[in-house]
This record gives structure tokens, sequence and C-alpha cells, in this order.
């Protein structure tokens, strides 16, 4: 079938911004084949043409200097790494693998991925590991993110499916948003609830919950500037006060749940007084709150890393989505509880079981049928796919340091500068007897130590698929050419899978051979995307959101789809199974010693550990430096100025920062952002502080919340 043209009559080619989990259109230009222009794309139903600094400065990622153009190997974590050939760095890369399988077993590998892949990509990494290795130590820095979210939502609905669409942004009245700070992380969402806002006149109300004031919270009608990690306490009493308040659809609890009675039981006792003293609120906006998801009509929720990276972090959301069921708020217009993705296509690994504990299609590593269902498609001995759940970021670094773990190979992401203390990390992955490294760039923080490194083509440079936030599912076509001998990430895969002497397995014409496959998988699973083929993504470039089953295939995709509109989830009964959240405080203690509470995070122009937004001279001149917001009250009493150097420290480790004293963040509360990792700035990460107890059920870190001091900077 031929393939309608990526080209626009104007000469712009057609993609998708490589960086958040909004997912938008973009037109890219190129000049003598490089980017070297990226606009909105005023077609595409997400952005309407509108983009973030980060987004409309992609061409600025496209340097000489900085990427890793070839194979390297190093000899000795002394020695400079030294160029090779593909089949070279392959080979000792699956060599290595191999030794560790043959003396160690499977579980001594360890692959660590990103939602910064395309699912085709996500899709062969599993595969490998899952399928062939027979390992499911697959995980990805979706854990220090999307976990506790995927724990709830399957708990809750039966899957991990997120129910609403942008276009309800268009039709809601209320919007709880809850530890997101949109306006930096979410731009264009953003924009679009401030556009609804001044639309209604009066009749959308803003709810937002962070312990921070953000230019997020300066539209919000009510700012609920809680203690951190106090979520649950609020959220009980919201639903306590919404019931007394006459806001409960009692109907669907009746008829579309199961578990209310427990959770009602749960709510004694969490009046608006209670939730005061633990979460430092004023009870006046606790019961307005109330009465506006009460009586104000359609409740969007959106929630992120405020929420997810806790160690309550799956009671929070099952809080939320309480929230939702017991008032009706779901399947709707302009309603449902929206966990944002983070990437731009964290989504996409979680559909295609990206995760130490899923499989293809929203399988789950610990279902028999599952694994038995897999292995068949997979064309694997029964009992190939281990029945252990795997290994999970921070489980990573304790495997590392018992030398269980022998071989790591990362991709798409840097862990030394993105996982809780560092220090700790650096002298983990030191201790793998072979790090191998594929990314797009060099020196990163993780690039550093690796023992193999493995050139991967970024954005432009490669093709495949990614979902959004809203389930939207976007084909990317390569535009440009990789520089040097870099490849896309699936090309290395299928290298690695040869080596390793599985090639009959990993044999595919290109990426959409690997998408038919895995699309497959998902025939009669809630994500069913079977009706969807790259011609039909080609021509519908806005992209389709799932599900999209075969049957589907009439008439072009509709727009902005909710799930659950007829109330029917994928629980075996066919109801949303409310769970009891739990309160219980942060985990790190707060002492004499160490009386604050710090909090990380984000700031608008810079992505992560800054391998692309750090290249960008324009990105980098809204916050050239890192920061600790600290409020005057904590200020004062340290005698800490503003602008002035100062140290915090952990029980973990210590960073040095300048502190910026204001009223935006809470008296008890410090924050500081985590982009600055070891290259960009000298002791300046908060990830050397930042706190590695995790969710127990999700494994998801508590990132919002490390017990510190802090004190002028010594200086020497
Ligand atoms: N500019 C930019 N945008 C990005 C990214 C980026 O690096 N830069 N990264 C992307 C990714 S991967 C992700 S996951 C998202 C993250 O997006 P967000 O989650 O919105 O970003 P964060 O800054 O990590 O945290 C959000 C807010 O949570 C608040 N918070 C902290 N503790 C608590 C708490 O206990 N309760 C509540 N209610 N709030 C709390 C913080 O004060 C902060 O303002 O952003 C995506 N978009
Ligand atoms: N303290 C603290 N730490 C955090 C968080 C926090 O809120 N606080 N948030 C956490 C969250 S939510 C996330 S998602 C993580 C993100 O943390 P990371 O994933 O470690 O951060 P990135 O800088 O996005 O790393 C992506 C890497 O992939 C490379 N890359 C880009 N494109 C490609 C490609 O196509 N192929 C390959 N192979 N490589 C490519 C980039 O150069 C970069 O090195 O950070 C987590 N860490
Ligand atoms: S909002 Fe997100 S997807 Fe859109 S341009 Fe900005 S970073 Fe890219
Ligand atoms: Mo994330």
């Amino acid at each position: 079938m031929a393939r309608p043209s990526l080209l626009r009559r104007d000469g712009w080619k057609r993609s998708i911004c490589c960086y958040c989990g909004v997912g938008c259109g973009v037109k890219v230009k190129t000049r003598n084949g490089v980017v070297s222009a990226v606009r909105g794309d005023e077609d595409h139903p997400v952005n309407r043409g509108k983009l973030c600094a980060k987004g409309a400065l992609l061409s600025d990622i496209f340097v000489e200097d900085g990427r890793l153009l070839y194979p390297q190997v190093r000899n000795g974590q002394a020695a400079e790494p030294r160029r090779v050939s593909w089949d070279e760095a392959i080979g000792r890369a699956a060599g290595a693998i191999r030794r560790a399988i043959d003396d160690h077993g499977p579980d001594s590998v360890m692959l660590y991925g990103s939602g910064q892949l395309v699912t085709e990509d996500y899709y062969l990494f599993g595969k490998l590991a899952k399928g062939f290795i027979g390992t499911n130590n697959q995980d990805t820095n979706s854990r220090l993110c999307m976990a506790s979210a995927v724990t709830a939502y399957n708990q809750s609905f039966g899957a991990d499916a997120p129910p609403a669409g942008y276009a309800d942004i268009e039709a809601a009245n209320t919007f709880l948003i809850v530890g997101a700070n949109m306006e930096a992380c979410h731009p264009i969402l953003y924009e679009r609830i401030r556009v609804r806002k001044r639309a209604a006149k009066g009749r959308v109300k803003v709810i937002v919950v962070d312990p921070r004031a953000t230019r997020t919270s300066e539209i919000a009608d009510i700012h609920l500037a809680l203690r951190p990690g106090s979520d649950v306490a609020l959220l009980q009493s919201l639903l306590f006060e919404v019931r007394l308040a006459g806001g409960l659809d009692d109907q669907f609890l009746r008829r579309n749940t199961s578990g209310w009675a427990e959770v009602a039981e749960s709510l004694d006792g969490w009046s608006a007084e209670r939730a005061v003293e633990l979460t430092g609120l004023d009870a006046a906006n606790i019961l307005e709150t109330a009465r506006i998801i009460a009586h104000n009509g359609p409740m969007l929720t959106f929630w992120t890393m405020g929420a997810n990276q806790s160690t309550s972090g799956v009671d929070k959301n099952f809080a939320l989505i309480n929230l939702s069921l017991a008032t009706g708020n779901i399947g709707k217009p302009g309603a449902g509880p929206m966990s944002l993705t983070g990437q731009p296509n964290a989504m996409g690994g979680r559909e295609q079981g990206g995760l130490a504990t899923t499989l293809p299609g929203h399988r789950l590593v610990a279902n028999p049928e599952h694994r038995a269902e897999i292995e068949r498609a997979w064309e694997v001995a029964p009992g190939s796919i281990s029945d252990k759940p795997g290994v999970t970021a921070i489980e990573m670094i304790e495997r590392l340091e018992r030398g269980e773990i022998k071989v790591v190979w990362v991709a798409a992401t840097n862990p030394v500068a993105s996982l809780p203390n560092s220090d700790r990390v650096r002298r983990a992955f030191e201790q793998a007897e072979t790090l191998i490294v594929q990314d797009a760039y060099h020196p990163t923080e993780t690039t550093q130590l690796a023992d193999v490194l493995l050139p991967a083509a970024q954005w432009s440079e490669r093709g495949g698929t990614m979902t959004n936030s809203e389930r939207r599912i976007c084909l990317l076509e390569q535009i440009t050419q990789p520089p040097g001998e870099a490849l896309p990430d699936w090309q290395i895969v299928v290298k690695m899978a040869a080596a390793l002497g599985y090639g009959d397995a990993f044999r595919y014409d290109g990426l959409e051979d690997i998408f038919y496959e895995y699309r497959e998988l998902s025939r009669g699973r809630d994500m069913d995307i079977t009706g969807i083929s790259y011609p039909l993504l080609a021509q519908h470039r806005a992209g389709i959101q799932w599900p999209y089953p075969s049957a589907a295939r009439i008439g072009p995709p509709e727009e902005g789809r909710r799930l659950f509109e007829q109330g029917v989830f994928h629980t075996p009964d066919g109801r949303a199974r409310m769970h009891v959240p739990q309160w219980s405080p942060p985990a790190d203690r707060i002492d004499d010693e160490y009386p604050l509470a710090l909090i990380t995070g984000r700031v608008k122009d810079q992505w992560h550990t800054m391998t692309r937004t750090g290249r960008s001279a324009k990105l980098m001149k809204s916050e050239p430096k890192p920061f600790l917001e600290i409020n005057p009250a904590d200020a004062n009493g340290l005698g800490i100025r503003d602008r002035q150097a100062v140290r915090v420290t952990s029980r973990r480790g210590a960073f040095e920062v300048t502190a910026r004293v204001t009223e935006a963040i809470r008296a008890g509360s410090v924050f500081a952002p985590f982009h600055w990792g070891s290259l960009w700035a000298d002791h300046a990460s908060s990830n050397l502080s930042a706190s590695e107890f995790v969710d127990p059920r999700s494994k998801q870190p508590e990132l919002k919340f490390a017990a510190v001091r802090v004190e002028p900077a010594p200086t020497d």
C-alpha cells in the first residue's frame, strides 16, 4: 500500500516531540540533512500548533560535540575507552552476558531501559530478557515515575488503563491537580486548562495540591499547600467531607464498584479537623474543596510525581481513584482519574511489558496463564519465562552491591544521575563485572563508567511508535541520518540477540515487522490494537487512541475517546475495585539533626539529566544554575540569605547550591531540582541526598521526601 508522504507541501516533515508525555505534534525542517527548525503542528489535536520552549528548540540537540558516534570498549576501570567495530563491541558485551548466564545463571544479568525508547525497542528488550536470556530482570526508569499508578490502576480497574482523554479538559468544570507542576512539566496541557478556565468564566474551578506555590498554582482557586507526603490524609478527609456534602454518586457506587463498604468505613474519623493536624492545611480550604468536588460538575483529576514518588504512592493513587469513583467522575465527558505520564513513551513501555513485573499486552509476570501465552507466541519452551519477579531499579543497586548481578545493560537512561543516593549508585555500577551503556551522548554520568559503549540514534534519526498520556499511539518516521556509526536501539538489540545465539527469533525486516508481532499480543486484551497498522498511522498523523481492535476499523478513528463509558471495568466482576488507602508518613525520619523535608523535582526548561536541553544556550538562560527554595522562616533561623551558597545534607550525602529564599515553599520543606548531575555542576545534584526508600507494593522510590539539614556552604 502506498504510504502517504511525511512531507507536507511546505517542505516540513511531521513528527512528535521526544520530551514529555503530552505528545505534541511537530513539524521539522532540515538543511543539509540536519534538523534546522522545529515548529508546532497546527493539524495535531494535542497541541494545535503550540509548543513549549523545549520542543521548539529541539534543533539545538543536534550538536557534534558530545554525541556518542562510535562503539567503544574499555579494558579496566582506569583505561580510556577506545573505538572498536560494532562486531567487536557487541562481541564483548554478548560474551560478558553469556559468561554471566553460564557461571551465575540468567538472574545475574539486568537490562535497565527507559520511557524514552520507542515501543518497538521496548518490546525487543523484553523479548530478549524474559523470553530468551530467561530473566525478568528488565526494568526501566518508569519505576521511578509511573510504577505506583500502574499498580493502582491494575488493582482498581483490572488493567493499567488511564481512563480519560485530553478532550475532557474542554468539558471539565473541576480540575484537581495533585503533585503535578503542569505549567512546567506538561505545559501544553496546562495551557489547555488555562484556556478552558478563561472561556468558562467562573464556572471552572482549579484546585492544586502541592507543598510549593508554582506557576501551576497561580491559576488555582484553591491551593492546598500540604505537608509533603500527607496526601492520603487530605484525600481521605476530602472524601469524608464530600460524602457529608451529599456529593456521592450512590447509583454508580452500587452498580459499578466493589469495596465501597470498606472504604466508607475507613473514612470514620477523617473529618477535615483531623486532616488539618496531619497536613498543616486550613479546615476551611478543605471544606471548600470538598464542596466544589461535590457540586461543581465533572471533575478531571491529574496527578504525577507528587503522588507517585512516595512510600505511600499506591495508597495515594487508590485515594485519588476512590474520589473519582465515589463521585461518579469516570467514563463521562470532563471526568476521570488521570495519572499523566512523564516521558514520551512511558505508556508504550507499560503496554508492551517494559517493567520487571509485566509482559506484553498488559500481562503480568506473576500470572501463569500470561506467561504461557507469551511463551507460545515467542515459540519458546514452556517454563522459559521465569516465574520469579524481576529485579526493580532500586533493587538493582542492592544486587550489584551483593555481587548477585554481574552485567547491567543500560539504554536511554542515565541512572548515575537520576537514581537517588548517587554516590552509592556510582559505587554499585563500578562493582559490575561489565556495564554496557547504550546512549546517544557521551560522556554522561553513566557512560563515563561503561565498559562497553553502544552509540544510539535519537529522535529524528530513527522511527517507531510512541503512546502519550491519553493512550494515543503516534508514528514517528526517520527524518535524518544518525551521526557516525550510531544505530537505532532496536537494531542494537537484534545484533546482541544474534551474538547470543538467538538470531532466528530476532529476524525482522524493519520496525513495522516488530510492530505487527506485538500488535498480535494485544488481541482480546484491554488495550487491543489489532486494528492499527503502520499505513493507518501514516494516514492518521494525529495518532490513534487504544483500544482499537480490528473490528473498529470502520471509518476514521474517533477523537477524544475515553474508557469505561458503560461503567464496565476489566476486573473479574466488571466492577471497579475500591481499596482502602492506608495513611502513613514518609519514611525518612525528621529529627533535630535532619529537621527539613527535601523535595526534588523539575524546572520548565530542562529535561532530566540535561544531556539534550543542557546544550541549548536559550534553554539554559531561564535557570542557569541549580538552586534550593527555602522559606524565609527557615532561612532566617539558619542565618541563610537569598543567593547565598548552601550545603544540603541528608543521611546519605550532601550537595551544594544557591539558596532562593522564597515564600513559595512551605516552612519546614525545601525544594531542589535534580537536573544538574556531576557533569553539569560540582556536587550540586540533589540525588546525592535523595532517599531510596520505596513503596512496598510498587517499589517506586520516595524521591519527594528526604530529611535534610541546610547550612551555609563552607568557604574553603
Ligand atoms: N520541563 C520538564 N518537563 C518534564 C520533565 C522534565 O524533566 N522537565 N520530565 C517529565 C517526566 S519523566 C515526569 S515524570 C514529569 C513529572 O512532572 P511533575 O510530577 O509535575 O514534576 P516534579 O517537579 O517532579 O513534581 C511535581 C510537584 O510535586 C510536588 N510535590 C512534592 N511532594 C509532594 C507531596 O507529597 N504531595 C503533593 N501533592 N505534591 C508534592 C512538588 O512540589 C512539585 O511541584 O514531567 C515530565 N515533564
Ligand atoms: N531526585 C529525583 N530524581 C529523579 C526524579 C525526581 O523527581 N527527583 N524523577 C525520576 C523520573 S520520574 C524519571 S523519568 C527519571 C529520568 O531519568 P533518566 O532517564 O536517567 O534521565 P534522562 O536525562 O532523560 O536520560 C535519558 C538518557 O537517554 C539518552 N537518549 C536520548 N535519546 C535516546 C535514544 O533514542 N536512544 C538511547 N539509547 N539513548 C537516548 C540521553 O542522552 C540520556 O542520557 O529521573 C528520575 N529521577
Ligand atoms: S509540552 Fe511536552 S511534548 Fe509538548 S512541546 Fe513541550 S515538551 Fe514537547
Ligand atoms: Mo518520569
